[in-house]
């Protein structure tokens, strides 16, 4: 006879499968797969979760529970108790508010609060109001009882779409208005899902928080630039670059740096994870980056705007970016050329490897937090 079903809705294997993927994800060794899979199936170790929605578009919400296969989303709810979420609770009215209030006051500085969305400041916060409170009221109350806060999505993180300029509203993230608590940025807009999952996972695991960099974002998931482990890397070192939509080169595959890709400056994993449960990101498809993760590019910087490249790697050795001979290999007259320059070029190039990064690097302001 079979054994049941860990949750309803995910068998064994795709359980202990995304067990090994999260674990791998929180750079935890292979030993500690167990110890992830026993916190994830404790029953009393459900941490309550309120989720409160202010200026966004959802996309959030979305992206974790419409995903191809039920795993993350089933394994997501099921290791939380969602008490409050606006858009799946069957409550409404009068009924939400005090589902709310009593389990804010049932878990008192126990919960975890999710907030997904900006929050308008200007004109005392009156450009969002659920259930007669603005978000800046709702959001104050709400944090007052947590024990911490995951701000999903680039809106509640840094205010995201709706605090471009002239940003009308005042719009700004979570961090900008609670200062007492501890809080986790999950930017991207939307974020991976599977980040939202690894840090729940953590958390109930660890009973903490998992290590942060300067921006509130866990070092597991926002620790590299998406750059450094990009399937079009290889055209950018050759200096292959699709030069517009449609052209040969974006036909070809070939890097989309100078279709504006921000991702030589986003820290994001999307290039390892990818999107869907079927690996695909937005640069596998064609589109260049936009920075979803980062407060000073989306929306903020042109979508066709090059990003500087501060630290290329490896160190000055880029190929011409409009080379002429691509594919052709190396012209027999200058083979001989080259081979003397080998010897000089082993050399530098061991001086090089010396100097090669090894992710963040000093100067990319993207520090550990103390
Ligand atoms: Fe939307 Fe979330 Fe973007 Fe914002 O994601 S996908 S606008 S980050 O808050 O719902
Ligand atoms: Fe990939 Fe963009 Fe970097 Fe090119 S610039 S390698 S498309 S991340
Ligand atoms: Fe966002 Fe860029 Fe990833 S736009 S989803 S960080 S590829």
């Amino acid at each position: 006879m079979s054994k049941p079903d860990l949750f309803p809705g995910v068998n064994r294997r795709d359980f202990i499968k995304t067990c090994v993927t999260v674990s791998a994800m929180l750079g935890l060794p292979f030993g500690m797969v167990s110890k992830v899979a026993a916190a994830a199936q404790k029953a009393d170790n459900r941490p309550a979760v309120i989720w409160l929605h202010f200026q966004e578009c959802t996309g959030c919400s979305e992206s974790l529970l419409r995903s191809s296969h039920p795993t993350v989303a089933n394994l997501i709810l099921d290791m939380i108790s969602l008490d409050y979420h606006e858009t799946l609770m069957a409550g409404s009215g009068h009924q939400a508010e005090k589902s709310l209030h009593d389990s804010m006051q049932a878990n008192r500085g126990k919960y975890v609060l999710v907030v997904e969305g900006g929050i308008p400041t200007k004109d005392n916060g009156i450009y969002c109001k659920v259930g007669g409170k603005t978000a800046l009221e709702s959001l104050r109350k709400a944090a007052e009882g947590a024990a911490a806060i995951i701000s999903i999505g680039t809106c509640a993180s840094y205010g995201g779409i709706q605090s471009v300029g002239p940003n009308p509203t005042g719009a700004v993230g979570v961090g900008d208005i609670i200062k007492d608590k501890p809080i986790i940025n999950l930017p991207g807009c939307p974020p991976s899902p599977y980040n939202f999952l690894s840090t729940v996972l953590y958390y109930v695991t660890f009973k903490k928080l998992p290590e942060l960099d300067k921006m509130g974002r866990p070092m597991f998931a926002y620790g590299r630039k998406i750059h450094e482990h990009c399937e079009r890397r290889a055209h950018f070192d050759a200096g292959r670059f699709a030069k517009a939509f449609g052209d040969e080169g974006h036909s070809l595959g070939y890097c989309l740096y100078k279709l504006g890709c921000k991702g030589p400056a986003t820290y994001a994993n999307c290039s390892v994870l990818g999107f869907n449960d079927i690996g695909v990101w937005p640069v596998s498809v064609g589109h260049p980056c936009i920075g979803c993760t980062e407060p000073d590019l989306l929306f903020k910087t042109a979508i066709s705007d090059k990003v500087q490249i501060h630290e290329p790697t490896p160190f000055d050795s880029y190929a011409p970016v409009d080379l002429k001979d691509k594919g052709k290999g190396p012209d027999p007259l200058t083979t001989g050329v080259i081979g003397l320059a080998a010897g000089a070029a082993i050399g530098a190039g061991i001086m090089m490897a010396k100097k090669l990064p090894d992710g963040p690097q000093k100067g990319d302001d993207h520090e550990k937090t103390e």
